[in-house]
């Protein structure tokens, strides 16, 4: 099942001259820093093709022992999409309205978010990612998978910069408790929901909280 039954050459490196890695690192780090989470969608259609692309990038992930642990249920349906968003719904009231210690709400009070969540309905994809906590075989047989949550957040990171680059926005969303996943796209029990992707434009008149990202130094030391 892709695990690797000996070592092969490594065929697929490319080696680029100094300047070159120099002008992409750079070229990366401005494409990257253009990316903004979107909370205001248009209901304008997303190529499914484009949807397949990103979830094969996605799926190109580092992970532990190559059990590729995940499983990305990419959602256009109007009635899934609109049971998600009931249910969904409903947990956030109960997250806003009580679950929430008074910390976590004021930590959220610059993002302007609420119970409401529209975009469930509205943006054309939701791609619903889970984390298989151990495979199951063709034959039921079980086994262990390693690091799923390392793995599918690396898997999940790379979705989100593959649909930027495809000149989409998205929204990492985590509705809590997220069981429901389950029973409304009929997944089995070893895939635990992860995270819903929101996928699509951004509305017209879309807009978002004003942030500052940390500097160099804040976020990294160099011991050389
Ligand atoms: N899941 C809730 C709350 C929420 C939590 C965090 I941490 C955020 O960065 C944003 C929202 C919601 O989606 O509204």
């Amino acid at each position: 099942m892709g695990t690797p039954s000996g070592l092969v050459p490594l065929s697929s490196y490319v080696e680029l001259p100094t300047d070159e890695m120099r002008e992409r690192a750079s070229a990366f780090l401005t494409e990257a820093q253009r990316r903004r989470t979107v909370r205001d969608f248009s209901d304008r259609p997303v190529p499914r093709d484009i949807m397949e692309m990103c979830i094969l990038a996605a799926g190109t992930a580092p992970n532990g022992a190559h059990r590729q642990p995940w499983h990305f249920v990419a959602v256009s349906n109007p009635e899934v999409k609109r049971a998600i968003r009931i249910a969904a719904e409903e947990e956030e009231r109960a997250f806003y309205r009580g679950r929430a210690p008074e910390e976590w709400l004021e930590a959220l009070a610059p993002l302007g978010t609420d119970e409401a969540k529209p975009f469930l309905e509205s943006a054309p994809y939701l791609i619903v990612v889970f984390g298989e906590s151990y495979a199951v075989a063709k034959d039921g047989e079980k086994s262990k998978n390693y690091y799923v949550t390392e793995s599918v957040g690396i898997a999940t990171g790379m979705l989100i910069t593959a649909i930027h680059r495809a000149g989409l926005v998205s929204l990492t969303h985590t509705p809590s408790p997220m069981a429901f996943l389950n029973e409304i796209l009929g997944r089995p029990q070893n895939e635990r929901p992860f995270l819903i992707l929101v996928v699509g434009f951004p509305s017209p008149d879309a807009t978002v909280p004003q942030l500052r990202r940390k500097s160099l130094e804040e976020i990294a030391t160099f011991m050389e």
